[in-house]
């Protein structure tokens, strides 16, 4: 099996921060440096997305070609990953001539195949900027919230707009008032591959459930996709002055980017015993389970993804990252503070990769300083400090005794668990394997009690049973923490590999070293000095889909009664017109079971059911409380049991 990762390619409009790295990069490199340690034929392929409106935005914004700004951005974004260790064999750029060469040759291709047409549409246009504005071009007010808004989508209520919807349109780079205007633009007729996608879709055994879920649901109304647009910077739609879409050319990225190794390429995309696992963020993941496998069925000859790997969101310190608001770590900050490797670590081991997960600088320390040093670094530090002071080398025994034997062989069910939960994209699973190998090797240094051990021959035997267990953590942990691998390495004179070879030690150091306070306490407040009160408060804000969520209506309170149990809580049923509810409610002392009856209170009706002091409770009524009392809601006039709050 020969294997093609890629990972999403990043927008040069700015470096990388955790994010980026959590849900993308760092899984992707895992599976990637084992499968090569595996002996695997295994290539990663990424790049930059140097296309798009944000970044000519960007450029004009700050007076400066695109060019200048793509470039600056591109090894600002390579030098992040090189800083983390992510390796690759081909890192490309959209804004190259491979890449525009490829992409117009796709789009031929398609159009060769009858999947793209020409269509007329309007478009907004800025007389005095003669420009057509796509997308962001115009901002306006929402027509939903009142709040400012894009061309594309409303940042205060959260909704998807189109441009026309737009109050008070205006172009963002003169201010002015644009008009509408006819214009022809291709479109891709994803419409008419509804069962091809399906089939596939269905058919993609690696393809992680949630993806599957999703990429299904969006095939079920599949609309033609605009793909081209009225502006200069992008790859050029032959025979015309438009260029495609960025969504449509980028993922061909990871083809031009393949090229760039030579005629090896074509085993990749073309040879059938190939897998391809894409790995993105899952803001992207229709992009990539259903617009892109569209696009290569349209074309006819490429292989498709064997697996979108779409790892969940990162938030930071509890709360949403947004580079506006500059909540967010950048990675270049980040590398100068702790070890990349530390990063790795966290980042896998705080949340399963398609959870959503969160970056706290206390649970950093924490897991790495408890988690991390206390279980490994603890077994191989002493393994290795003890076993060099009484042989100075790895002691290699043919016999070994029946404890041995039976940590040997569970480290050898280790490996295989370690080797088909990373295949399955469970990083986090995989690495805890290893950490199971430390937690019984450190039980069995204990129980055998080496320091005791008077007969030479059983100290080696033990000895050498216990640096197996360091090998294997240091081979198990490579794909994870690189450079820890290579400093246990290091001491044994090893390679990295399953073998023992008995070679002379290296007086051991400490490789795992704790992180301290202060750094933790720098980078905190680097970041809570950016976030002002104000700034704080509309961070917390919700959108009214949040607010949707909750179900009120009006109930009238119809039986009451005591828990004797409680102190503070009384059961109480409440007709809600349609049907009959138990609520347990903590307004005993404030609330006597009899003046509640007949009263009409607010009900929190889609609550899921909880029992509370062993008495089942469906529901929630609302209270408003100060320090002295607590007082129900009701309503200001007569309404219906059952009538809807909102
Ligand atoms: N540049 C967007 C993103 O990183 C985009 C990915 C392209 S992958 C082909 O979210
Ligand atoms: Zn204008």
């Amino acid at each position: 099996m020969r294997y093609l990762i890629t990972t999403a390619l990043a927008y040069t409009n700015g470096p990388l921060h955790l994010g980026h790295v959590r849900s993308t990069y760092i899984p992707a490199d895992i599976l990637y440096k084992y499968l090569k340690l595996k002996g695997e034929e295994v290539i990663h392929i990424g790049g930059t997305d140097n296309h798009g409106v944000p970044i000519l935005l960007r450029a004009e914004k700050e007076k400066k070609n695109p060019e200048e700004i793509v470039e600056f951005y591109h090894k600002a974004i390579k030098e992040d990953l090189d800083s983390l260790n992510i390796g690759f064999d081909a890192f490309g750029k959209t804004h190259s001539e491979i890449h525009i060469k490829t992409a117009q040759e796709f789009f031929l291709k398609l159009l060769e195949n009858g999947y793209i047409y020409e269509k007329e549409i309007e478009q907004f246009y800025c007389e005095s900027c003669k420009k057509f504005l796509p997308d962001r071009y115009v901002e306006g007010i929402c027509p939903y919230c009142g709040g400012e808004a894009r061309g594309d989508h409303c940042e205060s209520c959260g909704r998807h707009l189109e441009p026309f919807e737009l109050k008070e349109p205006y172009c963002v780079l003169c201010g002015g008032k644009p008009v509408i205007k006819k214009t022809k633009h291709y479109f891709f007729k994803l419409s008419a591959l509804k069962k091809e996608l399906e089939e596939y879709i269905k058919n993609a055994d690696e393809m992680p459930e949630h993806v599957k879920n999703l990429a299904l649901n969006w095939i079920k109304e599949l609309k033609d996709w605009d793909v081209s647009r009225d502006i200069s910077w992008g790859v050029p739609i032959p025979n015309s002055n438009q260029v495609m879409y960025v969504w449509l050319e980028a993922p061909i990225g990871y083809i031009s980017f393949t090229k760039m190794l030579g005629d090896i390429w074509k085993k990749y995309w073309f040879d059938k015993d190939t897998k391809i696992y894409h790995f993105i963020g899952k803001d992207i993941t229709v992009h990539h389970a259903v617009f892109w496998p569209g696009m290569l069925i349209a074309h006819g000859s490429y292989n498709l993804p064997t697996a979108v790997v779409s790892g969940g969101y990162l938030t930071l310190e509890g709360k949403k990252m947004s580079t506006s608001k500059n909540w967010v770590i950048w990675i270049k900050d980040f590398v100068k503070e702790f070890e990349p490797d530390y990063l790795r670590y966290y980042l896998i081991m705080a949340a399963p990769l398609f959870k959503d997960c969160d970056f706290s600088f206390d649970d950093f320390k924490a897991k790495i300083n408890n988690e991390l040093i206390n279980i490994i670094g603890n077994f191989t530090h002493r393994v290795l400090t003890f076993t060099y002071r009484k042989f100075k080398k790895i002691p290699i025994v043919n016999n070994l005794e029946k404890e041995d034997k039976e940590f040997l062989n569970y480290i050898d069910n280790k490996i295989k668990e370690y080797d088909k939960l990373i295949r399955e994209f469970k990083f986090r699973d995989a690495l805890v394997s290893v950490l199971h190998i430390a937690i019984e090797g450190n039980s069995y240094f204990q129980k055998m009690e080496p320091w005791n051990i008077k007969d030479e021959e059983r100290l080696k035997q033990i000895l050498y049973t216990c640096c197996r267990a360091v090998k294997t953590i240091s081979y198990l942990l490579y794909p994870y923490m690189p450079k820890k691998s290579e400093g246990l390495l290091n001491i044994m004179n090893e390679k990295l590999d399953l073998e023992l070879r008995g070679n002379k030690l290296n007086k051991p150091k400490i490789i795992f070293k704790k992180i301290d306070d202060e750094k933790i306490e720098k980078m905190k407040n680097n970041l809570y000095k950016n976030i002002k009160k104000d700034e704080e408060e509309i961070m917390n804000q919700i959108t009214i889909d949040d607010l949707a969520k909750i179900e009120l209506k009006v109930g009238k309170i119809i039986n009451a009664e005591d828990i004797p149990k409680s102190k503070k809580l009384l059961k109480v049923i409440v007709d809600l017109g349609e049907e009959k509810r138990q609520i347990v409610a903590g307004i005993k002392g404030y609330y006597s079971p009899e003046e509640l009856i007949g009263k009409k209170v607010i009900v929190v009706t889609n609550l899921k059911p909880a029992k509370l002091c062993g008495v089942l409770s469906e529901g929630m009524i609302l209270a408003a409380e100060d320090e002295n009392t607590v007082s129900l809601l009701t309503v200001d006039k007569d309404v219906k049991e059952g009538s809807k709050v909102r």
